[in-house]
């Protein structure tokens, strides 16, 4: 049985978790001098541009099947996430997420998304939980209205910048996976995203970052890093996401080494308002094609 959004107990969950929808966002934020969250909220503004949802596919190459989507912000004519995210500032930043949320759960109904056997990935700054006008609730409720099955959710825990409260964190981590929900470490190897984050937070995934993934068939230090990253998920029981692969041989040697979940240009690019297939065929590309050339 799936459950939905709607049969949560919402009331038991404190105010304060937000979720983001796009993994650019950390990229583009001022984190320095950043305002605190009373001054956030004092300060708070509407998000001036209209935004859509790209989506990308996370396959199993195992079974040729398709993983999850995650959703990606762009503009409604097609904008780049970069353009999007200039627009982004610390009095919208909180209003921003939120209405990216929202887009992805909408569009994914649009587009069925529950109707099929892949999951919606959104991502989450872990540091804006303590925001009141954009939590996580928020969502789940829209999810709820919209009969879209909070087991088909999982959530990318982004840590660019330090987390301000990890057991806070973990506690609402826990609460919602009871739910069916799952959540993933997002870019492990980059930023704060490490073994401290994996050491804390209970999570069913890890999404290996771009950093470490190319290049991964031919650098043994990237190599090396990956294998060890492999056997620690596997003594944890936790699942690995290869992200950004982008090329034949990156994605042989990856299979090789066990990993099954992969994400990247090389199965295919984000599919502005749909939802791309993908049936194990990939068309043979002599360049990488890197996410900064669509951006
Ligand atoms: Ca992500």
């Amino acid at each position: 049985m799936k459950l939905h959004a709607g049969a949560l107990a919402l009331s038991a969950v404190p105010p304060g978790p937000e979720i983001v929808a796009d993994e650019y966002l950390l990229h583009a934020l001022p984190i320095a001098g950043a305002p605190s969250a009373g001054d956030q909220s004092a300060m708070r503004a509407s998000f001036p541009a209209e935004i859509c949802m790209a989506f990308q596919p996370i396959v199993d190459v195992s079974n040729n099947t398709i993983f999850a989507y995650e959703a990606l912000v762009r503009g409604i004519n097609g904008e780049g996430a970069a353009r999007i995210l200039e627009q982004v500032t610390a009095c919208n930043r909180y209003a921003f997420d939120d209405a990216c949320r929202k887009q992805a759960v909408k569009q994914a109904v649009q587009l069925r998304l529950h109707d099929t056997p892949a999951s919606l990935s959104m991502n989450m700054n872990p540091n804006a939980v303590f925001d009141p006008e954009a939590r996580i609730e928020r969502t789940l409720e829209l999810a709820g209205e919209l009969n879209f099955p909070i087991s088909q959710m999982i959530f990318e825990l982004t840590e660019e910048e330090r987390s301000r409260d990890h057991a806070y964190l973990n506690w609402l981590v826990r609460a919602y996976r009871r739910q069916g929900m799952r959540v993933a470490i997002d870019d492990f190897g980059a930023g704060y995203a490490g073994l401290g984050m994996l050491a804390e937070l209970e999570a069913d995934i890890v999404k290996v970052d771009i950093s470490l993934i190319r290049g991964v068939d031919h650098l043994p230090v990237n190599c090396t890093i990956v294998d060890a990253i492999l056997r620690m998920a596997e003594d944890l029981e936790i699942q690995v996401i290869a992200e950004g692969v982008e090329t034949k041989a990156e994605c042989d040697a990856l299979r090789n080494m066990g990993v099954s979940l992969m994400q990247g240009f090389y199965f295919a690019r984000p599919g502005l308002s749909w939802l791309p297939t993908w049936t194990g065929q990939v068309e043979e590309c002599d360049e990488r094609v890197t996410e900064l050339e669509v951006a």
